[in-house]
Parts: C-alpha cells; structure tokens; sequence
C-alpha cells in the first residue's frame, strides 16, 4: 500500500464544515486505509483573491493509483459543487494530491508531488502535523518553512 497526502482548501462557503465533510468521504472510500487529519488552519490567500482560506493535510494508505486517487478526488470536489470559473478562483473545494509514496509523476493531468507545495505554508504546517521528519526534494518541512515567513496562518482550536 502507498502512503499518501492530500491538500484540502476552501474558502467559500462553511469551508471547515466542507473540509471536515471531506475527509470523512475519503476515508470511506473502498482503497483508502487510515485516514489521519492534520489540524485546521485559517490562512491568508496566495496567488489568489477571496476570503480566507481554511486549509488542512490528510494522510492516508491506499491501494489505488495515483489516477485513479485523483478521479476520487475530483468526483469529491464536484459532489461539493466545485466549479472552475478561472485558475485560481475562490472555491468550495480544492483536493490536490501532494504525495504518493516517492512517486514522481509528471504528465498533463497530474503532476507528483504538487509542484507548488514546498513553497506554501499552508501545506508545509498541516503536513507537519502528520509528518514532522519528512524531506521534501527540496528540503526538510522545518527549513522550507522557515522559508515561508509573512505567509499568514493561524492554527484553528
Ligand atoms: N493536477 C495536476 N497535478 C495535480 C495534483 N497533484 N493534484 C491537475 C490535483 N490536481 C492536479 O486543478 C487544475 C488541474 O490540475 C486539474 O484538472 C488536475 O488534473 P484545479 O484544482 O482544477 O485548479 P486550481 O486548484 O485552481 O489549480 P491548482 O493548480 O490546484 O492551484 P493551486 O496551486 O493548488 O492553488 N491560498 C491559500 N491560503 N490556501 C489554498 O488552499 N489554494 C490555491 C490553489 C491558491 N491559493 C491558496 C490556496
Ligand atoms: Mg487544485
């Protein structure tokens, strides 16, 4: 079985309810085992307009394929109302795989590990909330966010 992480975000509607809605999908899929919750976090938006965010990090083990994790995802995303007016829009619900073991995939329909998240507090803190010792390619979660100060993010009781 594979370990994996997802991104969850929202930042229209009850978003941490959504989130919350989310996870508990996931972990009721067929193929997906173990499903743990980081902690929610309310924070800044990047590259993108709108309310706040809410953003959390699941991990879990997995007998599917990344495609087909991803066509979970996505089918997920829609069932909450998610729709993609632009890039980058505010969203009821945004699922990104981040991680898929040590896969490296790269190919039109999904790029492995998420191209941006080593850059993104609002990824990196959840994520060390599951997985404090992981290294990134481009380093440990510690020093990648060190590298992220001024992105706004406040841990949610
Ligand atoms: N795709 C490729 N790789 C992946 C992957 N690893 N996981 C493709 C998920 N999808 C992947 O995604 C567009 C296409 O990317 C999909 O059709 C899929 O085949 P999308 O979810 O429709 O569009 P998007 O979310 O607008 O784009 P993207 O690239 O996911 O945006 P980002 O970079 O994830 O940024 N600020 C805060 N504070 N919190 C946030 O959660 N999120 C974004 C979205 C921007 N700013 C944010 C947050
Ligand atoms: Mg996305």
């Amino acid at each position: 079985m594979a370990q994996a992480y997802i991104g969850l975000g929202a930042n229209l509607g009850q978003a941490r309810a959504t989130l919350e809605r989310a996870a508990g999908e996931l972990a009721q899929t067929p193929g997906i085992h173990d499903l743990q919750l980081s902690h929610f976090y309310r924070t800044a938006p990047i590259d993108s307009g709108g309310p706040d965010y809410v953003n959390a990090v699941a991990g879990l083990h997995t007998t599917l394929s990344p495609f087909e994790l991803l066509d979970v995802l996505q089918a997920i995303e829609l069932a909450h109302g998610r729709l993609r007016p632009y890039r980058n829009a505010p969203r009821t619900l945004d699922l990104d795989l981040l991680l898929y073991g040590d896969q490296i995939i790269d190919t039109p329909r999904l790029i492995v590990p998420h191209p941006r998240m080593h850059e993104r507090a609002f990824v990196l803190e959840p994520l060390h909330d599951l997985a404090a010792g992981l290294e990134l390619a481009q380093g440990s979660l510690e020093k990648l966010l060190s590298q992220c100060e001024g992105q706004r993010l406040h841990r949610l009781p």
